[in-house]
């Protein structure tokens, strides 16, 4: 049995899960009535994922969702986030509703709370019915309105079970990587479409949230996820210390100052063409009265410095030497997870925090005894739940922590080349195998 000093002890109700997404780990892609979604669209475009991979089957968590339940059993989890596929749901996005797809949600709630784990919803992450980008994506405003009713319809079946909904996972991937850089889908190359698209998942925020308390339960609680990452300059010139400044304008303050402040940011507002944005007067209005509960993904910093000619911000990152990165190239600093979440509570105060993803990509291997010995990912995982630990001691209304992911799965433009799981996935026979980090934790749950 591992000592108090191989993880921390959080307070008592503190929740410790793990999550997933939709599109990454249910395969059954043209099952059950799903519509097309964007994401199959974009993998199934030749070049755009790692050697064409898609979600077609992924985990096939879609046959195997009763043996992945029992496996969260097992591993002793409190809490379970996943995302529901809108298109399983709404096959065309509005409109027809699809029986089949709230009934693959509704059996998945039951046996979740059945083992008692608390289900937290998201209702997007990232797999926009493709029907819907035909009529123009989320720079489309009418994509609000359709949102909206979409969550209606969730809430209005599970609601009666399910307490946290998450209405957007990482607004700012998905519109800048989706309609900027062009690296997810839909992938397009268009500054004001992208800040469009993130206005509209604003806006649709609010909306939504509005539907969850209407037909949600009394005590459901309504929260989003952000991707959020400390960014420290380069150095100490103040070139770079601006250019770091206008990136964490960029990546952190584009959200949480208008869904807890109401507005842009103003120094970073005009560098992406922000008096083009189309809005109407109200729409950052009263956002922060629709959070209860704000999710935090974090995995690394952002290291920046100062770049001529490199519009619209100026900057480029810097990759620290001596320091360990992961198989994504991402810093493990768990320091940063620390310094956000201080200041996320300093500058915002959201009442309740979760961490809603944290956990790191490796190169595992199965073994020939049938294990997979990633102690690097334990380092990693203790080194962040006690830095979150610390932040938790020192006032952060922190109320919970997600490992991402519970399964290896389909990551997004990089295929299933990364492993980000507590759980192994053998592609080829689907047997998931618990790696040494899964028992870790099972431990560190236990161990509370
Ligand atoms: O796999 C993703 C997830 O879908 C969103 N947050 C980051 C994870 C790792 O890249």
């Amino acid at each position: 049995m591992a000592s108090n000093s191989d993880w921390p002890i959080f307070p008592r109700g503190f929740l410790l899960g793990a999550a997933t997404a939709a599109y990454q780990i249910e395969g059954g892609a043209r099952e059950g009535g799903r519509g097309e979604s964007i994401w199959d669209r974009f993998s199934h475009t030749p070049g755009k994922t790692y050697e064409g991979h898609t979600g077609d089957v992924a985990c096939d968590h879609y046959h195997r969702w009763r043996e992945d339940i029992k496996l969260m059993a097992q591993l002793g989890l409190q809490a379970y986030r996943f995302s529901i596929a809108w298109s399983r749901v709404m096959p065309e996005g509005r409109g027809a509703v699809n029986p089949a797809g709230l009934d693959f949600y509704d059996q998945l709630v039951d046996a979740l709370l059945n083992e008692g784990i608390q289900p937290f919803i998201t209702l997007y992450h990232w797999d926009l019915p493709q029907s819907l980008q035909e009529k123009g994506g989320w720079p489309n405003r009418d994509l609000v309105g359709y949102f909206a009713d979409y969550a209606a319809v969730v809430v209005r079946h599970l609601g009666d079970r399910v307490r946290h909904w998450i209405t957007f996972n990482e607004p700012w991937v998905f519109a800048f990587t989706g309609y900027l850089t062009g690296e997810h889908a839909p992938g397009l190359t268009d500054l004001p479409a992208a800040v469009q698209a993130a206005h509209h998942a604003l806006v649709a925020h609010g909306v939504a949230a509005d539907a969850i308390r209407a037909y949600g339960d009394a005590g459901a609680r309504v929260g989003i996820v952000l991707n959020l990452s400390r960014v420290d300059p380069a150095t100490d010139s103040q070139a770079d210390i601006e250019a770091a400044h206008r990136f964490d304008g960029y990546l952190n303050r584009w959200f949480l100052d208008p869904l807890f402040h109401g507005r842009y940011p103003e120094d970073v507002f005009p560098l992406l063409g922000g008096q083009d944005l189309q809005s109407e007067p109200n729409d950052l209005a009263g956002l922060a009265e629709r959070v209860d509960f704000l999710g935090i993904n974090n995995y690394f910093r952002n290291v920046v410095g100062y770049e001529k000619d490199s519009p619209p911000l100026d900057v480029r990152f810097h990759k620290p030497e001596g320091a360990q990165y992961t198989d994504m190239g991402w810093e493990v600093y768990p320091e940063g997870l620390y310094k956000l979440l201080v200041r996320v509570h300093r500058d915002y105060e959201p009442a309740s925090i979760y961490i809603t993803e944290n956990g790191a990509a490796f190169p595992d291997v199965l073994q020939a005894d049938g294990g997979v010995d990633d102690r690097d990912r334990i380092e990693f995982l203790q080194a962040y739940t006690f830095a979150a630990h610390r932040a938790l001691e020192e006032g952060v209304p922190l109320k919970g922590y997600f490992v991402w992911s519970l399964l290896d799965n389909f990551e997004w433009a990089h295929g299933y080349s990364k492993r980000f799981g507590i759980v192994y996935v053998d592609y080829a026979t689907q047997e998931r195998i618990v790696k040494r980090s899964g028992h870790w934790y099972r431990e560190m749950i236990g161990g509370q």
